[in-house]
């Protein structure tokens, strides 16, 4: 690697290199100096805040070492590396996190002790970083470790946004947004000024010949925006990788454009003109799984492909190979349809800058990119409108058209009869305006396209994409079961049950190869074990407890199966359904003698997940979950029974504490609607059992842990469109018990019944697209047998340790390697002071 510093100067250099902390007392200088120098506090003014600050400097050091190392290396191996394109990466808290991989958390514990401090206490001072909507966010931010783990070289490339996903409060039961400002106090990042890409919108095309008779085509004018690099530290669990997460900042350029407008005493215009520039990385759109067709969407997403293309391609250049080598040293992976500009951003420097032909330019494109879609909801799927493209990205529509012809012309050649297969097929939507469908331009764009679970690999080969199946041949699809990271999702959310399991298996190798945990079958029948286990459960739920008493003032019994279901809010994920159940519980406990009273198991229904601030019929389930809770948990009559709760502000970090709580949760979409899902993963390998449908992974979860240890319940997804078909001729009738729930939200019982009219509608006289009266007579039953299922503990806990030892299956570590493999052609690098860093506690 070049250095600009002259190799008999280099002594000094090398004497110098910061080692950082290995030991309490070094930790502890390290932590106090930070504390007293970087923030200028003192013994008497440090608070836990301050000591998280100190603490978070004193390990970002560490961290930096190896990282820089791991860049180095990198660079000199000079190999292939993985791209990681993604609009969302849902990360969470950082520190305990760095502690794990570092491996010096118990150092800390003991040197914080020492200083008057918990580490509980000071890890808990962090900000979520919550730069994502839910599951796609989230599974990035598992992937980044996953990559880093296994050492492979890789970058994640995303937008560094000011403010990520909204906080939300309850306020009379309904949603409020708060803006999320997060970057105070962030460790984290490292801005790096002298990294900048100048990125042009708007403005015009100009074509012309030059002297040597070649066309040129250059974009001219219009408004250029500066992208500046703000790098993230990413490290791997038992390895001293340490890879780069890039969030691109947008600021007003600095070119000779805006000094002109100064000089000309436009101040004030070119202050709005800064503003404007800013605004493009100020804030997440906060839907999950729908697209709102915005243009400061749109720009967000070239800005952010733009810069990062210009980044990968500069590091390439670096290398003199030729173009045609790219696909050897690059490979990128479109986390959805968001970056899929990437793709036309890539052809057009190619041909306008680089001078290639269009063909080696195409050929170079398609082997370097694969597309992961996320979805098969129609209203997720993203397009753009042809004249707001044309305005803002003139020279891209063109490209855009020539990919499309290109295609076209090769469809038409396969299938020279099939008349309405090209418009079927067509990139181009002839709608009222025209728009631009995404995902077909990122099938054509790619050389792979993956589902994230094998039935949503299947649905979208012979549903959404059925005719590029068609054209490509069956082989450029394929399936990726998601997974999780076990490092954040059971180590660090779940400590004591992953030191339990340590002390089976005899290490904690199983952090590193999750399959290891089938050991667990050897102890299911051990007494000894499985009262471990059930008490490390209930110090969980006892947690939660506390959790939801200062969040809500709610008191719950922990000696009550806790029932959860936390994610986004939406109708496909049916929180309905299960609020509705919960009412026919209520109704029934209702009217229950006391002597079955004496025999139901007591329940707390937990609820937690954001609402898009637009998705008003979201709102409106949130608002009767918290109305049911308002009348059941005031109930005297009903007491310990049943106690109804809605967690404000569901985030990474209070899901590190509702997981490892749970007896039961929900993963109950209507089938064939949630591609994967990956809570429902992060349940079951803390030993929690699931209620859900055979949609998703759930199938999958199944098929490992046996069909004897989950409760499913509901219609297949093969009958779904039957099903909609009767409701649409009126050939259905609504379950009574179902008609009965519907009544007493209609008396007011939970107060004003016109609030909830138009979700009761939905359902009752309006389709019932969702299916929720199909499912619900179904869903109680189930309800009821986990009610009984629950009262033997014995068997219970035998479930929960079987399903764990099961679940190797699902780590993110396992989708990497697939990746790997069978999309991006890439081998880890191997890294020699592994086994230091692993010998470290
Ligand atoms: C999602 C799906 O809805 C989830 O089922 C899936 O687990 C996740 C990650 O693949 O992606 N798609 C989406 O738009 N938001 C999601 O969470």
């Amino acid at each position: 690697v070049e250095s600009s510093i002259p190799e008999h100067m280099r002594e000094a250099w090398k004497k110098f290199s910061p080692t950082g902390f290995n030991s309490k007392e070094t930790f502890q200088k390290e932590a106090v100096r930070h504390i007293e120098t970087t923030l200028a506090r003192s013994l008497y003014n440090c608070d836990e805040g301050a000591a998280y600050s100190g603490v978070a400097l004193a390990f970002r050091d560490r961290l930096i070492m190896d990282w820089n190392k791991t860049q180095q290396r990198q660079t000199f191996a000079d190999q292939k590396r993985i791209y990681y394109l993604s609009l969302e990466f849902l990360m969470g808290r950082a520190l305990d996190n760095a502690m794990l991989n570092v491996g010096l958390k118990t150092v800390a514990k003991d040197g914080l002790a020492e200083l008057g401090f918990r580490i509980e206490d000071v890890i808990q001072q962090e900000h979520d970083a919550a730069l994502g909507n839910g599951g796609l966010g989230r599974l990035a931010a598992c992937f980044l470790d996953s990559m880093a783990s296994l050492n492979y070289a890789a970058w994640g490339y995303g937008l560094r946004y000011r403010y990520g996903i909204f906080k939300q409060e309850i306020e009379n039961g309904y949603q409020v947004e708060i803006p999320d400002y997060w970057l105070d106090s962030n460790y984290w990042e490292f801005p790096r000024y002298d990294v900048t890409v100048d990125i042009q919108f708007y403005g015009w095309v100009n074509k012309y010949t030059d002297e040597n008779g070649k066309q040129i085509v250059s974009w001219q004018d219009g408004e250029i925006v500066t992208a500046v690099a703000y790098d993230v530290p990413i490290p791997g669990y038992g390895t001293a990788t340490v890879n780069n997460l890039r969030l691109w900042n947008s600021k007003a350029s600095s070119g000779e454009f805006d000094f002109a407008k100064f000089n000309s005493g436009e101040y004030e215009s070119a202050v709005a003109d800064e503003q404007r520039a800013e605004s493009i990385s100020a804030v997440l759109y906060p839907n999950d799984n729908m697209e709102r067709g915005k243009e400061l969407r749109l720009k967000q997403q070239y800005f952010w492909c733009a810069a990062s293309l210009h980044d990968i391609v500069r590091r390439f250049k670096k290398s003199k190979r030729p173009w045609k080598d790219f696909p050897d040293q690059v490979a990128i992976q479109l986390n959805d349809t968001h970056p899929t500009l990437a793709i036309v951003e890539l052809q057009r420097i190619l041909i306008d800058i680089e001078g290639l032909g269009w063909d080696d330019a195409w050929d170079i494109v398609t082997k370097t990119f694969g597309y992961t879609n996320h979805t098969v909801l129609p209203e997720a799927l993203e397009k753009w409108s042809v004249p707001l493209i044309q305005h803002l990205l003139p020279r891209h529509l063109e490209i855009i058209y020539e990919i499309n012809l290109h295609f076209l012309q090769q469809v038409e050649r396969r299938f020279p009869k099939d008349r309405d297969m090209l418009g079927r097929v067509s990139v181009v939507e002839e709608s009222q305006p025209k728009m631009i469908r995404m995902a077909y331009l990122a099938i054509i764009g790619s050389h792979k396209v993956n589902g994230v679970a094998e039935l949503h690999s299947d649905l979208i080969k012979t549903t959404i994409f059925k005719d590029f199946v068609k054209i490509y041949g069956p082989d450029k699809f394929t399936n990726v079961t998601n997974g999780i990271t076990p490092r954040r999702w059971l180590h660090q959310a779940n400590p004591r049950l992953s030191e339990l399991i340590a002390s089976k298996l005899g290490s904690y190798e199983f952090l590193k190869d999750l399959t290891l945990l089938n050991k667990l079958e050897g102890f299911v029948d051990d007494k000894e074990f499985k009262k471990e286990w059930q008490e490390i459960k209930y110090a969980n739920k006892v947690r939660l407890a506390q959790h939801i008493m200062a969040a809500t003032g709610i008191s719950v019994n922990p000696k009550a199966l806790f029932d959860v279901q936390v994610k986004r809010m939406h109708e496909y994920k049916r929180q309905q359904l299960n609020i509705f159940g919960v009412i026919h519980r209520y109704l029934a406990i209702k009217a229950m003698s006391a002597d079955e009273r004496k025999k139901l198991a007591p329940r707390v229904s937990i609820f937690g997940g954001k609402a898009a601030p637009g998705y008003w019929m979201a709102k409106t389930i949130i608002h009767l979950i918290n109305k049911v809770g308002d009348v059941v948990n005031n109930d005297k009559d009903v007491g310990d029974l049943l106690k109804v709760v809605f967690i404000p502000d569901y985030n990474v970090s209070k899901a590190e504490i509702i997981i490892p709580a749970s007896d039961i949760s929900e993963h109950i979409s209507t089938a064939g609607t949630e591609a994967s899902g990956t809570s429902n993963m992060k349940f079951v390998l803390n030993g929690g059992l699931v209620i859900g449908t055979l949609d998703g992974a759930n199938i999958e979860i199944t098929r490992e842990i046996g069909e004897q240890n989950v409760f499913l319940f509901g219609n297949l997804s093969e009958d779904v469109e039957d099903l909609r078909h009767n409701h649409f001729y009126g050939n259905h009738q609504i379950d009574p018990e179902l008609v009965k729930v519907f009544d007493t939200i209609k008396s007011g019982t939970f107060g004003d019944a016109g609030a909830f009219s138009s979700l009761v509608g939905a359902i009752a006289d309006h389709g019932d697209y969702y299916l929720v009266s199909d499912d619900f007579n179904s869903y109680c039953k189930t309800q009821d047998l986990i009610d009984e299922t629950y009262k033997n503990q014995e068997e219970w806990i035998s479930k929960s340790i079987t399903s764990v030892a099961r679940m190797g299956f699902f780590t993110s570590d396992r989708c990497i390697n697939e990746y790997a493999d069978s999309i991006w052609n890439i081998e880890p690098l191997q890294v020699k002071e592994e086994a230091e860093v692993r010998a470290r506690t």
